[in-house]
């Protein structure tokens, strides 16, 4: 039934590609409204920081550490989630939704300027090609933003591409097609170094549909070949991020199905190579905390695309169906946050999602702070205590010290990390204050539709 709900991620979509990105009215968030909704905001804030920041207080815990790590923490925003997704059975349009990449830019910078946690963007080649890259870099840096892991597209086909993906890319049984593909994720590096990205993710959607379509063994050998050819033209800096999922858009079988595999190829790659884990990409019930785990030990863990889901794919806002699940997966990162050769910093955080029926910008700046919660949380967990449990194998104790933690309302010291770098005190309610959406619709019109999910 996972197909049933799972988002279509790769809709009909007409590229608007005309538009400006400089419209006179541009949206954007000035320091003095910033200033202003804290202001109305600080009293509240004041009484609810200082009470946790109180009781933290008698537990020894270095508040002032937790909240630098909070604000130096950035979560990466991809550019194909910027519009309204939508599933197989339609879509509706949001309404002042990006058309250009010059207007992504300027949606993530609306984020970014409100939560001063996203000053990131991750692009999708060729649906983001920049046709001024001088411009949009220019653009990037007047909103603070940067490029992270670029992303290759061999799961559609384009207008003018030669050879179909029909039936695979880098696994294809013609030479032919392999040689498209590998030259197409080589210039999506291309484009990403001189946008200056450190990384290039490559999700395959190569795969069967029926029992007996395809030479599991053969595909996997034709795969790692063309990865080994993407990753000998990789820049000496940068990484190659492997994603993994299941099922879909191929239902019988994937080449790349789990992280098992995944880490399989890396592994042979070399050390530019590591695990991307997409929360949505694991049959239900997976352990998904346990694989962070393993792929930290190895030094393999390279980056996450964050979503939430029920069933499948689903793409939903990150941490609003199993946010315990997103402290767990943060527990184990934070367990090895000073691991010098995985270092913290190093990984890519990074939000995949597609929304259907809520604003993007908001459904994003719900994500983020989720996230911000899950990390927070992580952080006062008492690993002292917790070691001492398991190694008492007090079972009881163990699990008290989780959701001790987790049960705190941590969403004050986020706060206060978002004010202490000039951001909101509150993003949602800043955005809606501001009418943002009604000012993006009026700039752009009402039948608008993105590029992307
Ligand atoms: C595939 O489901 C995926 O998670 C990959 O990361 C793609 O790049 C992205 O969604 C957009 O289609
Ligand atoms: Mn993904």
């Amino acid at each position: 039934m996972g197909s049933m709900v799972s988002p279509l991620k790769w809709p009909d979509i007409i590229i608007r590609l005309t538009g400006s990105s400089n419209r006179i009215n541009r949206m954007k968030i000035s320091e003095e409204q910033l200033k202003s909704h804290n202001k109305k905001e600080s009293e509240v804030h004041s009484r609810h920081f200082d009470e946790i920041a109180g009781r933290l207080d008698k537990n020894n815990l270095n508040i002032e550490s937790l909240i630098q790590q909070l604000e130096q923490f950035q979560v990466t925003i991809p550019s194909w989630a910027l519009g309204a997704g939508g599933t197989r059975f339609g879509r509706f349009s949001i309404g002042g939704e990006p058309a250009t990449l010059g207007e992504k830019l300027d949606d993530v910078g609306l984020i970014h300027a409100m939560n001063r946690t996203s000053g990131a963007i991750s692009l999708h080649i060729p649906w983001d090609i920049p046709d001024d890259m001088v411009a949009i870099r220019e653009k990037a840096d007047e909103l603070d933003i940067t490029f992270d892991a670029v992303n290759s597209n061999t799961f559609q086909d384009q207008k003018d591409q030669e050879y179909s993906y029909k039936y695979g890319s880098l696994c294809h049984t013609d030479k032919k097609i392999r040689v498209q593909a590998v030259e197409h994720n080589v210039q999506v590096i291309r484009y990403g170094e001189q946008l200056g990205s450190k990384a290039i993710t490559v999700w395959l959607a190569d795969g069967s549909n029926f029992p007996g379509q395809q030479n599991f063994r053969k595909a996997f050998e034709r795969t790692r070949d063309s990865l080994e050819k993407i990753y000998r033209e990789l820049p000496s800096d940068w990484k190659m991020l492997i994603e993994y999922k299941p099922y879909e858009p191929n239902f019988y079988s994937m080449v790349i199905p789990d992280w098992g595999t995944s880490f399989l190829l890396v592994s042979k790659l070399g050390d530019k190579a590591e695990t991307l884990v997409d929360l949505g990409h694991h049959l239900p019930n997976t352990n998904i905390e346990q694989i962070v785990a393993t792929l930290l030990l190895e030094h393999k863990l390279g980056g996450f695309h964050f979503n939430d889901s029920k069933y499948g794919d689903d793409d939903l806002t990150t941490g609003s169906v199993k946010p315990y699940q997103l402290f767990l997966i943060f527990n184990e990162l934070v367990e090895n946050i000073d691991h010098p050769d995985q270092p913290f910093s190093q990984i890519a955080w990074m939000i995949d999602a597609s929304h259907n029926v809520k604003d993007p910008l908001e459904d994003l700046l719900q994500s983020v702070e989720a996230i911000q919660i899950a990390f927070a949380r992580a952080l006062l967990v008492d690993r002292e205590q917790l070691e001492h449990a398991r190694n008492a194998n007090d079972v009881s104790l163990a699990q008290e010290v989780m959701q001790d933690a987790f049960r705190t309302d941590v969403r004050p010291l986020v706060a206060e990390s978002r004010i202490r770098s000039g951001a909101a005190a509150h993003p949602l309610k800043l955005y809606r204050q501001l009418e943002v959406r009604k000012n993006l619709i009026k700039e752009r019109g009402t039948e608008t539709q993105a590029t992307g999910l």
